[in-house]
């Protein structure tokens, strides 16, 4: 039987993708773990890939056909080694939850003691939040950013594991703007005889240009997102050292996942190639300048940095000092109304709960793919700050969505239909 004729065709779905296209390309798309992938990953992504099953790894499949999918899969692996230095990779995870959570069953036993950063102070629901699997079955324990400078605290890390004797230490965030350097979590891992995970999901494209220490050489297992900052496909990646990479492998086939999405592995092929051309290290580069110009602007506009800036492509914005009465939930829908995409966001010690939040988080890797720089952060923190000094203005907001819309014009996104 063939498939339904042109006639046929789900127009609705395809009208509402083509909607899709146009409010990414037309407005600030300014969510920190957001991006816009190439055309060729989204080629790779949508190829005939899709149709195939693989479960197992390159070399020892339970299907037959994987002869080229075995390649695909082994370049993908190679590519993202060379890329983080690594001794082993897994290419296969969905998602980064499903990378991490492989991790734990790879070289956790339920219930044994993890340290992680609190979700409310920058970490991740898979680092041990009560409501997800982390959390419900392994013994998390959290540390948090100090009460002054909103930085992590080393000493206090310390002090809980020596405290708790975690099994794994894990680091990494996902809205916290400060470098993470990996030499402390190794030596207080060590000191207390954990393992070390690095969580990298936002960082690993800056990682990968050089914009942020490497932790893969002081970490005994590495996880991160490939559609971040590295640009890639959405999916997740596991690097380990030599020691764990059989543990690894087992835990995400046939530990936790069943078959790869091999369109997906790719997908992440194409990504890594691209990463490793020399352009993305300017690429990583300019993220970070981004970033830095935007905290910049937006603080002379009268908002307050968590921790008082960024080092990396985020930022979290404490609205509190810009007008008491604004809360991170209506920032997100009026700047939405105006073109501006962003996520509301908890602050450290936030009053208000994670559904209202007293802060925004707000990323610059896609409008750099877009090729803006530092002149056209400085526009970006002016339409933020008018949107949401007249928040109950409809026509100030019109007049800023018509901004956005000719900014953005100046840098299309897509020089070919995708
Ligand atoms: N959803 C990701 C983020 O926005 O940081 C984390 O999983």
């Amino acid at each position: 039987m063939p498939w339904p004729s042109e006639s046929q065709r789900d127009t609705e779905v395809f009208g509402l993708i083509d909607k899709e296209r146009e409010r990414q390309v037309t407005g600030l798309q300014l969510i920190a773990s957001e991006n816009f992938t190439s055309p060729d990953v989204m080629e790779a992504t949508g190829s005939v890939l899709t149709n195939k099953y693989a479960e197992g790894y390159p070399g020892k499949r339970y299907y037959g056909g994987n002869a080229v999918v075995d390649e695909i899969e082994a370049i993908a692996i190679e590519r993202i080694k060379q890329l983080f230095g690594a001794d082993h990779a897994n290419v296969q995870p969905h998602s980064g939850a499903s990378a991490n959570m492989a991790v734990y069953l790879g070289l956790l036993k339920p219930g044994d003691t993890v340290l992680g950063l609190s979700l409310d102070h920058g970490g991740h629901l898979t680092h041990g939040s009560p409501v997800n699997a982390s959390g419900i079955l392994y013994n998390f324990h959290s540390f948090r950013v100090g009460a002054t400078d909103e930085r992590l605290d080393f000493d206090q890390i310390r002090e809980l594991a020596i405290k708790h004797k975690p099994k794994m230490i894990v680091a990494g965030t996902t809205s916290y703007p400060r470098r993470l350097e990996p030499e402390p979590f190794r030596a207080i891992a060590d000191e207390v005889g954990a393992l070390m995970m690095f969580d990298i999901a936002h960082i690993a494209g800056l990682v990968a240009g050089g914009a942020h220490p490497n932790p893969v050489p002081y970490a005994d297992v590495v996880t991160f997102t490939t559609h971040k900052t590295l640009r890639g496909p959405r999916g997740g990646c596991i690097l380990t050292t030599a020691a764990h990479a059989a543990a690894i492998d087992k835990a995400v086939f046939p530990g936790s996942q069943g078959g790869p999405l091999q369109h997906a592995v790719a997908a992440k092929a194409v990504a890594f190639h691209e990463a490793l051309q020399p352009s993305f290290k300017d690429y990583a580069q300019q993220i970070v300048k981004n970033a830095a110009a935007l905290a910049e602007a937006l603080s002379k506009q009268g908002f307050r940095l968590v921790s008082g800036g960024t080092d990396t492509h985020m930022m979290v914005v404490d609205l509190q000092p810009f007008d008491a009465e604004l809360t991170g939930k209506e920032s997100q829908l009026v700047l939405d109304e105006a073109g501006i995409t962003l996520n509301k966001n908890n602050i450290p010690n936030d009053p208000r709960s994670p559904f209202v939040t007293s802060g925004v988080r707000i990323g610059t890797p896609s409008v750099t793919t877009q090729g803006m720089k530092e002149p056209e952060m400085a526009l970006i923190a002016e339409y933020v700050a008018q949107t949401l000094r007249n928040r109950n203005n409809p026509a100030v907001i019109a007049e800023v969505r018509a901004k956005v819309a000719t900014l953005c014009a100046k840098f299309p996104v897509y020089s070919k239909r995708v």
